[in-house]
């Protein structure tokens, strides 16, 4: 579906496409594989109407509204670019987007962002209380490890790899990973921050879920372990575009595309990459990273098939151009 064909590989330099435009069809990808993720996960949410009181379908409304599926997506494509198989991936993927769903809720309350819209609705909080939302948020942190560490798991992946993949995930929550990240955002709020700083923190806020994305799709590839920092390196480089874009859709997109209200950063008086560089400046910012994401894959082991990881880096910075 995905693969039309394939363009001249490059040299990765400054913004010269990698693929063919238009090689691949992200958006079907992310559809096609977005649905898989969906299918996966109804399967296991309990039913909305299981009670306790409102949690499984407060739950649901979370987890299934308009959401891009853009990390399980990453995973997918990234096990396949090493030709391992989906369902290896997928409860991986699943649970990755279960993590960053957790995030979000959390992220919204009134003693974050207090944010009343997200991804088209209102948020959780606004739509389910506030104690109900907190609770979402604890449950949705810690069902991927219920699916992980899940029997059927070892039909999927050996022992090993089904330890590594719980180890990437939880480590993109904890100390170098969104909680930390997290952290620092609300300590660098109402000052000044430079660029390394807002770099920093981003790191870990937004690219190590992308990141273990990443790490756990090579996983389940059954790549060695010994490789996964080599071969993921172009990750880093995706996490900070993917991060940069987002901070220019905050001032550029209205609020339908967004799904969430416009113009939050400057509200909450938090330093963004537009904040720090303006708009053309973060703009060549998410090209040159880009441009290194794209340098990065060419390095990839020769057999392995990064059209779709080229494609996804396009579709990131497409965003925010
Ligand atoms: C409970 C894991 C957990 C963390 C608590 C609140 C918090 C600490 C962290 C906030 C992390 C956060 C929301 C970072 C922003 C990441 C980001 C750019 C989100 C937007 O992602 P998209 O565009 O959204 O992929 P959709 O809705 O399409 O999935």
């Amino acid at each position: 579906m995905t693969h039309l064909s394939r363009g001249d590989a490059g040299s990765g330099g400054s913004r010269s496409p990698l693929i063919e435009p238009g090689a691949v069809d992200v958006a079907a990808y992310l559809t096609e594989k977005g649905a898989l993720v969906d299918a996966f996960l109804d399967e296991r949410l309990p039913a909305a109407d299981s009670g306790p009181g409102k949690l499984h379908e407060a739950i649901r409304y979370c987890v299934f509204a308009r959401g891009k599926r853009f990390r399980p997506a990453l995973a997918i494509a990234t096990c396949e670019a090493f030709h391992g198989r989906t369902e290896a991936v997928l409860p991986a993927a699943a649970a990755i987007e279960l993590i960053h769903v957790s995030s979000l809720v959390h992220d919204d309350l009134p003693c974050m962002d207090d944010a009343d819209l997200r991804r088209g609705k209102p948020s959780c909080h606004r739509a389910y209380g506030e104690a109900l939302a907190v609770l979402v948020g604890d449950w949705l942190l810690a069902f991927p490890f219920e699916i992980l560490s899940c029997p059927s798991m070892g039909a999927l992946l050996r022992p090993e790899q089904c330890c590594i993949t719980g180890q990437e995930i939880a480590r993109s929550v904890c100390s170098s990973g969104i909680v930390a990240g997290q952290v620092a955002d609300l300590e660098a709020e109402r000052r000044q921050i430079g660029l390394d700083e807002l770099q920093r923190l981003h790191v870990h806020k937004t690219g190590a879920l992308i990141r273990a994305a990443v790490r756990c799709g090579l996983v389940a590839a059954g790549v060695p372990f010994a490789d996964l920092d080599a071969h993921a390196r172009f990750a880093e480089q995706l996490g900070l575009a993917f991060q940069v874009a987002d901070d220019i859709l905050d001032v550029t997109a209205d609020e339908a595309t967004l799904g969430k209200p416009v113009g939050a950063d400057n509200a909450n008086n938090k330093s963004t990459y537009v904040s720090l560089l303006g708009l053309d400046g973060a703009r060549r910012v998410a090209e040159e990273t880009a441009a290194q994401a794209h340098a990065l894959l060419t390095e990839l082991p020769p057999g392995s098939d990064p059209s779709v990881l080229h494609a996804l880096v396009d579709f990131v910075v497409g965003r925010g151009s």
